[in-house]
């Protein structure tokens, strides 16, 4: 009994010391740190038959002021590296024939489900660096522009569209344009790393341009708001990608990295 008295006091004592330990060490997590996270050595990725750039398309502070260096630092190390090496170390166990991303995705189902969220991962985030550029912005011009006006009714219209697309994921996934099976553009979302080619998506097609908004797209930067980095997209978007993305779709040509 008497140790019982003695006890539980105790447990409480160690309770508020370790609750001022966590809010002393989160205090210090700063930008400095997510560039010693980033100057680690990191393990070299997998041999492997699937292409993967070694660096993003522009510099890691090209897109600034609308997303953030820190962000496409630790975004393409750490998370699009990380599915790659994912997808390739799971597809080396299993694999029996020489197939490419886009078929492996359209035929998603027939593998684990550790291969679609990661071969989605590794796909997904090429094409969403290749949707943005440091002289990105403004409207697209040409036959997409002439599509996007006929199918969605104005570039504002389209806009609107995609932005709620974008804003309503429930939780992490991605918004899309893409051209449909009958050769239309259409706006649609999927969850967690699922994308249109996948043959157990929702709504199938080729996408065009991908916007992703997992927490850990913009959160460094905009914290809870997904709409102001939805609004700063617009402003990277490299339509002159997109375009050439849209003309291959209308021939039946998926981007492939
Ligand atoms: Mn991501």
């Amino acid at each position: 009994m008497r140790s019982t008295f003695f006890i539980i006091p105790f447990v409480a004592l160690l309770g508020i010391f370790s609750a001022c330990g966590d809010r002393e060490s989160s205090k210090d997590v700063s930008y400095a740190d997510d560039r010693d996270i980033l100057a680690a050595p990191v393990d070299p990725l997998p041999e492997s038959a699937f292409s993967f750039d070694e660096d993003l398309p522009y510099a890691y502070d090209g897109l600034e002021p609308y997303i953030d260096e820190a962000t496409m630092r630790l975004h393409f190390h750490k998370h699009h590296k990380g599915y790659y090496r994912n997808f390739v170390n799971l597809w080396n166990d299993q694999a029996v024939d020489n197939r490419g991303i886009v078929e492996i995705l359209e035929q998603v189902s027939m593998y684990g489900q550790g291969v679609r969220n990661n071969a989605g991962g590794y796909y997904n985030h090429w094409l969403f660096w290749h949707s943005m550029s440091p002289d990105g912005g403004g409207d697209p011009e040409g036959v997409l522009h002439d599509a996007i006006v006929n199918d969605f009714g104005s570039m504002e219209e389209f806009r609107e569209l995609f932005n709620n697309a974008a804003s309503g994921v429930f939780g992490s996934g991605w918004a899309w344009l893409i051209v449909t099976p009958s050769g239309d553009l259409a706006v649609t979302s999927t969850p967690n790393q699922d994308n249109p080619l996948m043959d157990v998506a929702m709504v199938n097609g080729l996408p065009v341009l991908g916007l992703d908004v997992w927490e850990h797209a913009y959160y460094l930067h905009y914290q809870n708001r997904r709409g102001s980095y939805i609004d700063a997209f617009w402003q990277v978007v490299d339509w002159d990608k997109t375009s050439k993305r849209y003309e291959k779709a209308m021939e039946g040509i998926a981007y492939s990295p």
